[in-house]
């Protein structure tokens, strides 16, 4: 690899991926991977932390593949991978875990809420999502992460695991720092705007898909919350009018002062109208690359092979490393 600092981001393929997931990581990988050795993964160990169907599961995998080519992940600059095809995450998740503690992993926002959401299905994978996912970063001494919000919780986890390992076992991770954008970093549902959008939410009108069309975008932006008086403006007692000024400044690379002039004195139907038009002319031509995309099965499958060999040179060195440090013997071969 190039002699620059080191860039980790993973997806889960929980299903298709929001305008949320969108402007809150996906949207800055391809800007990032000219400037680090960029290192991206379909985080498929970690959806199966919740219920999923086999058959979409492994449909959706090819769809974020898809889709990170389709936002620009050049495969030959950087690498894309799938994490199951690495299995080093797995192995240093164990190691990790015993120096992690039921304690803090039961305090993290995003347990207890799926605990809360998924309340029949409380597995350990769920209360292990975050060792899974400073497993993932450790293991490619990641520099940077950039993340949205939700996730700037794991990532201090992820901090602490290596200062912990560090301390304990001599210098063996690079800790690393969290890219959180200035702009959407969390963007909320439009039909509950004080909850974040999430592309597992039952109800299809609360989160706007890269999959969907330009008439499905208008008509969930025109259904979208908001509240009953009349002004455009960013406040906190505006969570639905505020997401959604929020959403277009994001799309249009704007500032929210400009986007309130932009629509001082506009209705809330032309307002909701333009935000979903403005969307739409963003995310479709992504959508209609990506379907080209997986119409070529064989190609993606190359990518995901190489990129899985060029991972998996990197993660070994880190775990034989990690091995080493905790009194393991390494096995002889030939
Ligand atoms: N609403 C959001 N606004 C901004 N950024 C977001 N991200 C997720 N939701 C928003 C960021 O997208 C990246 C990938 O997320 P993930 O799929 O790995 O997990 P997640 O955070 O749990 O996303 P979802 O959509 O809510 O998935 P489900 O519904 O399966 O739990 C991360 O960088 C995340 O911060």
């Amino acid at each position: 690899m190039e002699d620059k600092k080191t860039l980790f981001s993973a997806i889960q393929p929980s299903g298709i991926l929001t305008i949320g997931n969108y402007l809150g990581a996906l949207r800055n990988f391809k800007k990032l991977q000219d400037d680090y050795n960029s290192i991206f993964s379909v985080a498929d160990l970690h959806t199966l932390t919740v219920r999923q169907d086999p058959a979409t599961l492994r449909k959706n995998i090819y769809e974020l593949t898809a889709l990170y080519l389709a936002c620009g992940i050049n495969p030959e600059k950087s690498i894309l991978f799938i994490q199951s095809h690495v299995s080093a995450h797995a192995e240093l998740t164990w190691v990790l875990n015993t120096i992690c503690y039921p304690g803090e992993l039961s305090r993290m926002t995003q347990f207890k809420e799926k605990s809360k959401t998924h309340e029949d299905n409380v597995n350990m994978g769920l209360m292990d999502y975050p060792v899974l996912m400073a497993s993932d970063i450790l293991l490619y001494q990641s520099d940077l992460v950039p993340v949205g919000a939700d996730q700037k919780q794991h990532l201090e986890l992820s901090r602490d695991i290596a200062i912990r390992f560090n301390n304990r076992f001599g210098e063996t991770f690079t800790v690393p720092d969290g890219y959180i954008p200035k702009t959407a970093a969390r963007v909320m549902s439009l039909q509950e705007p004080t909850k974040k959008m999430s592309k597992s939410d039952a109800n299809l009108n609360a989160f706007i898909s890269m999959d969907d069309d330009p008439d499905t975008v208008i008509r969930k932006f025109k259904r979208a919350v908001t509240d009953s008086d009349n002004r455009i403006i960013f406040s906190e007692d505006k969570p639905g009018i505020s997401n959604l000024l929020t959403i277009y400044a994001a799309i249009t690379e704007k500032s929210i002062a400009d986007v309130e002039k932009e629509f001082a004195g506009l209705g809330y139907g032309d307002f909701k109208l333009r935000v979903g038009e403005a969307v739409a002319n963003v995310i479709e031509p992504i959508r209609q690359e990506k379907n080209k995309l997986l119409a070529n099965r064989d190609y993606l499958d190359d990518v995901l092979k190489n990129g899985a060999e060029r991972a998996e040179r990197v993660a070994y060195r880190t775990l034989a490393k990690v091995y080493k440090k905790v009194g393991l013997v390494a096995r002889k071969r030939g």
